[in-house]
């Protein structure tokens, strides 16, 4: 490892934000509009103002400034930083229209109030299980400000997987490497500052069940949210110039039926790939629930470009 994930002696981030808390009211004493006006003028970029869609995904936006969402294969220690960052501030219900748990909570840091959404365990985003499916429709149409992925220390291969196939989808990505005590117990030395250099986004070492490494996560957590920490994620790019210009076509369908589809390229790539259910989401109209558009006929083009395109 190359250096010390916490430091010494400061502040665990829920006393911050706890700390921090009757700054904020004190700011939402005033006026809800005088407390949004300069926040909007700020981050005039920032993926919040799609409310509408996260409304739509069951995300009250009330009193928000950004939205968190915590991805991670399953006993990686979310529950564990999801409890430590949010403290009390938090509640559980089901996704809308489906059984599966969901956790929400807040907490405040530099006078922000960020909400955290606790999305499921999956080990993947290509949508094999309700699970997945929730995962990758509140990343990819929700467009929460910063994704964490929560990566085992000591399973890194295996858990990067997720962190990479989120990083396709949107650039706002912190990842949270946890479990540290366990990989030093093992022997295992990462380079954090390697893995941030390679991936291209915040990477913070943390042991969340004692407490260590949560502060940089929060303040890694703001500045991709403020937009103070820019982030270049890397992606493959080394597609042959056949599927190159299938994915161009499909595009270019996408985005003239579905203006507002976020991140039209993934789409395209999981329609060549086959994903029954983003073939169905496009058939059924669905992504145009999210995405106003005209479904039947962005779906009657899309079946010939899909046949060509093969
Ligand atoms: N040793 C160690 N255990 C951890 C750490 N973070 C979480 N755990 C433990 O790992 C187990 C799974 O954690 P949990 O938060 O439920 O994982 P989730 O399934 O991703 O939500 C629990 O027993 C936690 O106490 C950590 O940093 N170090
Ligand atoms: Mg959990």
């Amino acid at each position: 490892m190359t250096g010390e994930y916490d430091k010494p002696g400061s502040n665990n981030p829920v006393r911050q934000s706890q700390k921090s808390t009757s700054t904020v009211s004190k700011q939402s004493d005033t006026s809800s509009q005088d407390k949004s006006a300069p926040l909007q003028a700020q981050c005039q970029t920032c993926p919040v103002h799609n409310a509408a869609n996260l409304l739509k995904l069951g995300v009250d936006m009330q009193d928000w400034d950004f939205v968190i969402a915590l991805a991670g294969n399953p006993n990686v220690g979310k529950s564990t930083v999801f409890n430590a960052l949010t403290g009390l501030h938090q509640h559980t219900g089901n996704w809308p229209g489906k059984t599966v748990a969901r956790a929400e909570g807040g907490f405040d840091y530099n006078g922000y109030r960020f909400k955290l959404v606790d999305l499921p365990g999956t080990y993947s985003l290509l949508a094999t299980s309700l699970d997945e499916e929730i995962a990758r429709d509140f990343i990819l149409f929700g467009q929460p400000d910063v994704t964490i992925v929560i990566v085992d220390a000591t399973q890194m291969e295996r858990n990067l997987n997720l962190a990479l196939q989120v990083m396709q989808i949107t650039d706002r990505v912190v990842v949270c490497l946890n479990l540290m005590d366990e990989a030093e117990r093992h022997g295992l030395s990462i380079d954090e500052r390697r893995l941030a250099r390679d991936l291209g986004v915040p990477v913070v070492p943390t042991s969340a069940r004692h407490n260590k490494g949560l502060d940089n996560l929060v303040q890694a957590i703001s500045g991709v949210a403020t937009g103070e920490t820019p982030t270049n994620p890397y992606r493959i790019q080394n597609e042959p110039p056949e599927l190159k210009r299938a994915i161009d076509q499909l595009v270019e369908k996408l985005e003239s039926a579905y203006p507002k589809l976020p991140n039209s390229r993934w789409v395209a790539l999981r329609l060549l790939d086959g994903d029954e259910r983003i073939s169905e989401a496009i058939y059924k109209g669905e992504l145009g629930d999210l995405t106003p558009g005209e479904p039947e006929v962005v779906s009657q083009g899309l079946e010939i470009e899909l046949e060509t395109a093969r």
